[in-house]
């Protein structure tokens, strides 16, 4: 039984999905790799099975609605726990995040991490060919969610992460509400006020090469809202967990 099941969530990635898997089957070959399709209109899916028939550590969950990236996770997540994998892996398809990576992130969740977060925002880490504009709505909701929430976490909006799969369990998932990004920030932060222990470990982010992103305003406006609330709701309780950079 490998350790780790590293979930892939695709919604039209059809011209990076075949490299993103052999990237990652690279770096990591022991890991099994789940593809989180939604029905993407251009084929990813049944790309995504053509892949899995020719790597059985390769498999693929097709849900019939796209209702947002934290909603595919929370269905990523709930076959790892199922299975009884040790770590389970969040990385986006479009490249933006190197699976070189992850043997040195998966070290640190081994040597003593519930999260181990790829972070950009840290020392030594980066964000490359982003626009000004979307550095600038990055790095503002980075600042807001870490203020309102009274975060340690430098990059609490990351989508390259390990998790320890005992630590999700300790979270009820069935009350995590985010639809969209905000998942991340609502995930690292629950694990932050239950006093797990986070890593962040510096990462080189690239913007896509190929397809189209899914970040639209609607995205944005859900997270400002939910954060505003969790803010204002449960902000009064203060995240105690140790938060490091390594
Ligand atoms: N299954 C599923 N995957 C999604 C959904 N929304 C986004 N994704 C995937 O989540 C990952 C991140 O989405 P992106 O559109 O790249 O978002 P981003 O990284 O913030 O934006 P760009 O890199 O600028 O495109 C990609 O692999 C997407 O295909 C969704 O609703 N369902
Ligand atoms: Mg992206």
């Amino acid at each position: 039984m490998p350790e780790a099941l590293i979930v892939v969530p695709t919604f039209n990635e059809i011209d990076s999905l075949e490299s993103i898997i052999r990237r990652i089957r690279v770096a990591a070959p022991a890991a099994d790799i789940l593809v989180v399709d939604d029905s993407s209109p251009d084929g990813t899916g049944q790309l995504a099975d053509a892949l899995a028939a020719s790597d059985p550590r390769v498999s693929v969950l097709h849900r019939t609605t796209k209702d947002g990236l934290g909603r595919a996770y929370l269905a990523g997540f709930a076959i790892a726990l199922a299975k009884g994998y040790d770590y389970v892996v969040e990385i986006d398809a479009d490249g933006s995040h190197d699976p070189a990576e992850l043997p040195a992130m998966l070290g640190i969740a081994r040597g003593g991490a519930d999260l181990v977060i790829g972070s950009r925002r840290v020392p030594g880490g980066s964000v490359h060919n982003w626009s000004w504009m979307r550095q600038a709505i990055s790095k503002v909701g980075n600042w807001y969610a870490r203020t309102v929430l009274r975060s340690r976490i430098h990059d609490l909006t990351a989508g390259y992460r390990v998790y320890r799969t005992s630590a999700l369990r300790d979270l009820a998932l069935t009350n995590v509400a985010s639809q969209g990004y905000c998942f991340q920030v609502e995930l690292a932060w629950l694990l932050e006020l239950s006093g797990h222990t986070i890593k962040e470990h510096p990462i080189a982010f690239e913007e896509r090469a190929t397809g189209r992103s899914k970040m639209g305003s609607g995205i944005v406006v859900e997270a400002l809202m939910r954060i505003t609330w969790w803010g204002l709701t449960r902000g009064t309780r203060r995240p105690t967990s140790p938060v490091t950079l390594v």
